[in-house]
């Protein structure tokens, strides 16, 4: 299998850490770096591997290739259940799904759509509206608020267990300092959860 992904970029980060959770050497994968700024993402050929021109995009044995983070982070779990990061019981795998996808529509994206429209990283291939940019990143600052108090009541995102939710939301946290934004002092129980998934091995993958 061949991964082909970028290493500051937080969806191919996402998926690092959930291998290295699960103890998967990504030496055992060839893994290609993609150059996002230079537009390699862009190219006819990796559109042809991913019409939806992201990273990161997983080429099975096969020569298919299969991208959207969770896509292949659902086809690494069934692969290698164990540590199980998306839930046994079919209602713990619900509520880690729910607070999954809360961290990539609430968090995730705010922080990605404030880099881009506030930084016009990618102002060769979409219009930036740096208002917009603005907006995000004060809707970012409130889910890490919401977090905090979140964060008051449970030891992790989606309860007592380390889960994928976990994952997606230290992949925002961190990527938010692009734009500035910080858990700070005044966000203390989110600050400790932060320590937390930070201590794991995983998250220097
Ligand atoms: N929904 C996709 C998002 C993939 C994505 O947009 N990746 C970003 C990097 S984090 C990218 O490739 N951006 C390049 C661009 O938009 O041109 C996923 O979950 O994998």
């Amino acid at each position: 299998m061949k991964l082909y992904e970028t290493h500051r970029a937080p969806n191919p980060r996402r998926l690092r850490i959930f291998l290295a959770e699960k103890s998967i050497d990504l030496a055992t994968l060839e893994t290609i770096e993609l150059d996002l700024a230079a537009g390699d993402n862009l190219s006819d050929d990796f559109r042809a591997m991913n019409p939806m021109g992201g990273v990161p995009v997983l080429e099975l044995d096969d020569g298919r290739h299969l991208s959207e983070s969770m896509a292949i982070c659902r086809y690494f779990e069934a692969l290698y259940p164990e540590p199980a990061l998306l839930g046994r019981a079919p209602e713990e795998q619900a509520f880690i799904d729910m607070w999954n996808r809360r961290m990539e529509f609430h968090l995730l994206l705010p922080v990605a759509m404030a880099f881009r429209h506030l930084t016009g990283h990618f102002a060769d291939r979409e219009a930036v509206f740096p208002d917009y940019g603005r907006d995000r990143a004060v809707a970012a600052g409130q889910m890490f608020d919401f977090l905090d108090r979140h964060l008051g009541e449970q030891t992790y995102i989606a309860g007592a267990e380390y889960s994928v939710a976990d994952i997606t939301a230290l992949v925002a946290v961190d990527f938010a300092r692009v734009v500035d934004l910080r858990i700070g002092d005044a966000r203390p129980q989110l600050a400790a959860w932060h320590e937390r998934v930070l201590a794991r091995d995983s998250a220097g993958a």
